[in-house]
């Protein structure tokens, strides 16, 4: 962020008559229990809200600070660590906005700049927990089957043990490596990105990578780390200018980077710790022996609905999802795509209320205070659209159920990849694959036939029929009136 308000920076000498809710305990007894991969805006609303509720819950218990980590940019670190690690937490929709400054982080690191640092804190007889955001595209798999991408660049590079590492895996695996030598004891590695198993698919890449780096650090992972599924969710858009004017004029005090989030909060995480982990509980986390049939809800449900939404809002010019929903056709399309094709594909959840649990959606996407761009959704499709549509695709496919609303989404990423709207503006194609995808975009057979994101279901010839009858609707017709009468 870089505007400047003026004013005085926020700061721990100010929290004494702060103007809103901080920090009910004592920061400077803190010890760094959570090293954090990927500080980015998701996880300081999210999973760093969670531990300040369990900070402020047990007041004995001081073993649960975070140590950020920002792989490559310097920014987050640059904003922060002025402000001692303090950030403010703007929550809103409809009905009005609150504030909150949290002071769960208390530093932050940058690996590019001092790569040693990192691994050394992964390796600090404090840390106990190692989670991550890194987005979908940082393990390095092939999104389709989960498998670690070998022939990745960056995963290639890292398998050279050159001096400094460039992905988290890589991180990981010299971190765990100095635990080993130092004869640490084990830790829990807790992936927080939207992953079908993110940590069963985190444990799986991590031990192909070890395996050709260090084959006795693999075992030793094997036998000393725990990596437990968990399900997120809270609506994170990117930080704007405008959120960084507000707050510093709510607080009084410069917040160089705050971050803005709707009310719901939910973290869904299996009980399997190496070392014990904060009460997060105390957050509104819920431990559960198998977290999969919740991420398999959110990342369907949730998510699935805001990959559609996204590219049908790209392509159609509506530029944040509440306007997106607030198109009736698109409304009533989401609605049914997640009661007809969506809902029949979950597996069994006791104790909850899928009906009320999908109503509940439609107001978070239509939460007009967020401005949740579809741009941003639309990123990185290829990492997405797996899990989100083409899971549950293959699973109606399966037991031969019409999917012609889901087709209907994945059609539209393809439509989407072209690069310009239906008025004929440009935007840019921000995917790791983009340069393998782009020149496929143009013909079904050949785009669904991309293994890494498609698995097998291009040798499915309904399949491939249903999308290439989809995307020809979306061409001819537009965006609107293919999603009118899907
Ligand atoms: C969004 C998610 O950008 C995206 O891919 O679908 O960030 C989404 O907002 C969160 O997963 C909600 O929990």
């Amino acid at each position: 962020m870089g505007m400047d308000t003026g004013r005085e920076r926020l700061h721990p000498s100010r929290l004494n008559a702060l103007a809103v809710r901080g920090p009910r305990y004592r920061r400077e007894a803190l010890r760094g229990g959570i090293v954090h991969l990927g500080i980015g805006a998701f996880h300081r609303a999210h999973q760093a809200v969670v531990t300040e509720d369990a900070l402020e819950a047990d007041a004995e218990d001081r073993r649960w600070g975070i140590v950020g980590v920002s792989l490559r940019r310097p920014d987050t670190r640059d904003a922060l660590m002025p402000q001692g690690g303090l950030y403010t937490l703007v929550v809103r929709d409809g009905a009005g906005v609150s504030l909150r400054v949290v002071g769960a982080v208390i530093d932050v690191l940058v690996a590019a700049e001092a790569p040693d640092a990192v691994i050394d804190r992964i390796a600090h007889p404090d840390t106990r927990i190692v989670s991550l955001t890194i987005t979908e595209k940082g393990y390095c798999h092939d999104p389709g089957t989960g498998a670690l991408n070998p022939h990745d660049p960056d995963i290639a590079h890292d398998l050279r043990h050159e001096v400094a590492p460039v992905t988290a895996l890589g991180y990981l695996a010299r971190g765990l490596q100095r635990r080993r030598e130092r004869g640490l004891g084990p830790v829990t590695l807790l992936s927080c990105d939207n992953l079908a198993s993110n940590g069963d698919t985190l444990r799986g890449v991590l031990l192909a990578f070890t395996e050709r780096y260090d084959p006795a650090l693999r075992a030793w992972i094997d036998a000393h780390c725990a990596f437990p599924n968990s399900m997120v969710d809270r609506i994170v858009p990117k930080t704007t200018e405008e959120d960084v004017a507000r707050v510093s004029s709510a607080l009084g005090l410069h917040d160089a980077w705050p971050v803005a989030g709707e009310p719901f909060l939910q973290w869904v995480v299996e009980d399997r710790f190496a070392a014990g982990r904060p009460h997060w509980e105390a957050g509104g986390a819920q431990f559960v022996d198998d977290a999969q049939p919740f991420e398999r809800l959110k990342h369907r449900l949730v998510n699935g609905s805001q990959s559609m939404m996204a590219y049908f809002g790209v392509m159609a010019g509506w530029s944040t999802t509440d306007r997106v929903i607030a198109q009736p056709p698109v409304r009533t399309f989401i609605h049914e795509a997640m009661r007809h094709e969506l809902q029949p594909t979950l597996p069994p959840l006791p104790g909850l209320d899928v009906d009320a649990y999908r109503d509940s959606l439609l107001p978070r996407f239509e939460n007009p205070a967020l401005g949740h761009r579809t741009r941003q959704i639309a990123m990185d499709g290829s990492q997405k659209i797996p899990q989100r549509l083409l899971a549950p695709i293959a699973e109606r496919l399966a037991r031969g159920e019409p999917f012609d609303r889901l087709a209907l989404g994945v059609a539209a990423w393809i439509h989407f990849l072209r690069g310009y709207d239906e008025r004929g503006e440009a935007y840019p194609i921000e995917d790791p694959m983009a340069a393998a995808l782009r020149p496929l975009a143009g013909d079904v057979a050949r785009i669904t036939g991309f293994v890494p994101v498609f698995g097998d279901l291009g040798t499915s010839a309904i399949f491939v029929e249903t999308v290439g009858r989809q995307l020809a609707r979306l061409r001819q017709l537009g965006t609107l009136a293919a999603v009118t009468a899907p």
